[in-house]
């Protein structure tokens, strides 16, 4: 487990980047996105996954920094590859807590792709629901409607692992809802997985939303998906997440 002291080295010495994983369009194959994850190179250069340095911040001012130092990275990315007519579609970020309740978060995110001179549709921010447990779950609803008001869309995560979920559906206006790939798994194996996963996209398209099935492994569970009305899969079958210098290939490929 890393240390206090390891996460923040890594942080101070610029040694985190995003890396990139597609979600395509079940439909046609086309890539509609890419969600930015987190990694990091610990002092002997091994490539670490996130939870290590995220679980070290947790809500410290130092967890705030690091989502800020992520939306840079991130729409530095992203606004490279506009430059160079790549077809990415739009790249997603998960917004911890900590970020996401600060007042400012759409007017920060909001100045940061003007700087960038990135268009407000090529992103999108993935929350989720546990954020809305808060004290302040009215100010929540506020920045999501202000983020989708400039167009930026707004995507709840995890779906089916958190708390009271149906509730927050029913006042949480947001584009999209990700099935979490613990349900994922199990699609297309039991009767039971399948019959809450027939649920959660009824209940998704009733209110409007697109479905993001999370991690897709077996082309089993992308047929089944897809017949199901998933709108679109994301998951190891169709890539790892891969640094930004693979993206551009990853577009052309695709296309
Ligand atoms: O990539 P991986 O499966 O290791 O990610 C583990 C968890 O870390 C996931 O829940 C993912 O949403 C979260 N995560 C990845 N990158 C970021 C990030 O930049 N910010 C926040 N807040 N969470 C992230
Ligand atoms: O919580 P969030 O949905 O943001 O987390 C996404 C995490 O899931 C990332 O850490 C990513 O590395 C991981 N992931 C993505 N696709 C797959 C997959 O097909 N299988 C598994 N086991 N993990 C995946
Ligand atoms: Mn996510
Ligand atoms: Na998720």
């Amino acid at each position: 487990v890393a240390t206090l002291r390891t996460a923040r080295l890594a942080f101070l010495e610029d040694r985190i980047r995003p890396f990139y994983q597609p979600k395509i369009c079940l439909a046609t194959g086309h890539v509609q996105g890419f969600e930015a994850l987190l990694r990091w190179r610990d002092e002997n250069g091994q490539l670490r996954s996130p939870g290590e340095v995220m679980a070290a911040f947790q809500d410290t001012d130092l967890a705030f920094d690091l989502g800020q130092r992520m939306l840079h990275l991130v729409v530095d990315d992203a606004s490279k590859w506009l430059e160079a007519e790549v077809d990415f579609g739009s790249v997603a970020i998960n917004a911890s807590n900590v970020e996401f309740t600060r007042h400012d978060y759409a007017s920060r995110v909001a100045r940061m792709l003007e700087t960038y001179a990135l268009p407000k549709n090529h992103f999108e921010v993935e929350i989720t629901e546990s954020v809305l447990l808060g004290a302040n779950s009215e100010h929540v609803k506020a920045t999501i409607s202000t983020l989708r008001g400039m167009g930026i869309a707004v995507a709840l995560d995890d779906f089916g692992t958190g708390y009271a979920s149906l509730m927050h559906l029913h006042d949480l206006p947001v584009d999209w809802l990700k099935i979490d790939r613990s349900f994922v798994q199990n699609a297309a194996m039991s009767k039971k997985a399948d019959a809450i996963i027939r649920a959660m996209v009824q209940l998704a398209r009733g209110v409007d939303m697109g479905v993001v099935a999370e991690g897709v492994e077996t082309h089993t569970q992308m047929a089944y998906l897809c017949k199901v009305g998933c709108t679109l899969a994301q998951g190891y079958l169709i890539a790892k997440p891969m640094p930004a210098a693979d993206v551009p290939k990853f577009c052309r490929q695709q296309a």
